[in-house]
């Protein structure tokens, strides 16, 4: 009998800077129960899921930047999520700014969180790879300062054996890099759950702007199918206060085919059936890192471009 879970991928259109949480938590809801009408195990959430992506501001008054924040999860605002997730019996990834008071200071992560189909949280991920600078750029139409508000994550690439697989999490640049999904396939991942909010363009370096979503994708399809691994990948999409979205959530299989892909840049859910024992075939087969990855004749590494000096 094969493993086989049913997985949704909830796109969001923009959210608004005002927007409330209680509304934005109203647009998952809706997600969810759609995720679950179509027989959905698991729905995965875009990164920063429950706000506008506020690192494209300058935010001077600390209180508003808090204000973006979860100091708890779940919270008043969030609980209905939890609560929905137990009632219908289906798990789900969330993308969140946290702030923690740890070591007598705030400490401010980009997280995401995996709960199950009974409302318990059973991993938590804080993003490795923080895009984009800490320095004001007020020249810009708009900034992307998660190197000045969140650290770099200090949980590292976890997995976790629940809901009938082997789950792993990262947020979107951890996307770019192989590292990422070699790691987590090294400890067993299955299905990789990962939320993206990608301009169409980078203001401060537009070189691959003409191939934002081709890289978007390029970089999933080469993640799953070089580690024998599902990956889920969620954006945020479209227009959110003048900063357009790359949209393209889709659902890639280990073969690196997209299986399911939104065609919108509005709230939209996206599902597969996922069959996880072609992971295990993969591992066993191409991609058995035992039998065929020789990492100790691979070299040694000089430095940031590896060239050996000259002797
Ligand atoms: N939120 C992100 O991490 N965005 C980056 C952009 C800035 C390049 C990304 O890798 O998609």
């Amino acid at each position: 009998m094969s493993r086989s879970i049913t997985v949704g991928g909830a796109q969001l259109g923009p959210i608004a800077r005002n927007e409330s949480r209680q509304v934005v938590v109203g647009r998952l809801l809706e997600l969810m129960r759609e995720a679950h009408g179509r027989g959905c195990d698991l729905v995965t959430f875009p990164e920063l899921a429950l706000t506008s992506f506020f690192p494209r501001w300058w935010l001077d008054d600390e209180d508003e930047l808090d204000s973006f924040f979860e100091r708890e999860m779940p919270s008043a605002a969030t609980r209905p999520l939890f609560e929905l997730a137990v009632d219908l019996g289906i798990g789900f990834y969330l993308g969140y700014a946290e702030l923690v008071e740890e070591e007598g200071r705030k400490r401010r992560f980009n997280s995401a969180v995996l709960v199950d189909k009974s409302g318990q949280i059973v991993g938590k991920y804080r993003k490795v790879h923080l895009p984009g600078h800490a320095d004001n750029r007020p020249h810009f139409p708009f900034q992307h300062l998660e190197k000045l508000y969140f650290e770099v994550g200090d949980l590292g690439f976890g997995t976790w054996r629940t809901m009938g697989g082997v789950m792993g999490m990262c947020i979107c640049n951890d996307r770019r890099w192989p590292e990422t999904y070699r790691v987590l396939s090294l400890k067993g991942a299955e299905l990789v759950l990962l939320g993206y909010n990608t301009p169409s363009t980078i203001p401060w370096d537009p070189t691959y702007d003409d191939q934002a979503s081709f890289h978007n994708h390029l970089v999933m399809q080469a993640g799953a199918y070089q580690n024998g691994t599902w990956v889920v990948g969620v954006a945020k999409a479209g227009d959110e206060e003048g900063c357009n979205l790359i949209g393209g959530s889709a659902i890639v299989a280990p073969s690196g085919e997209i299986v399911a892909l939104c065609s919108s840049k509005d709230d939209e859910l996206i599902s597969a059936a996922c069959d996880l024992d072609i992971c295990v075939r993969n591992k066993d087969a191409m991609f058995s890192f035992e039998a065929h990855r020789r990492i100790e004749h691979y070299g040694v590494i000089t430095g940031q471009t590896g060239v050996t000096p000259p002797e």
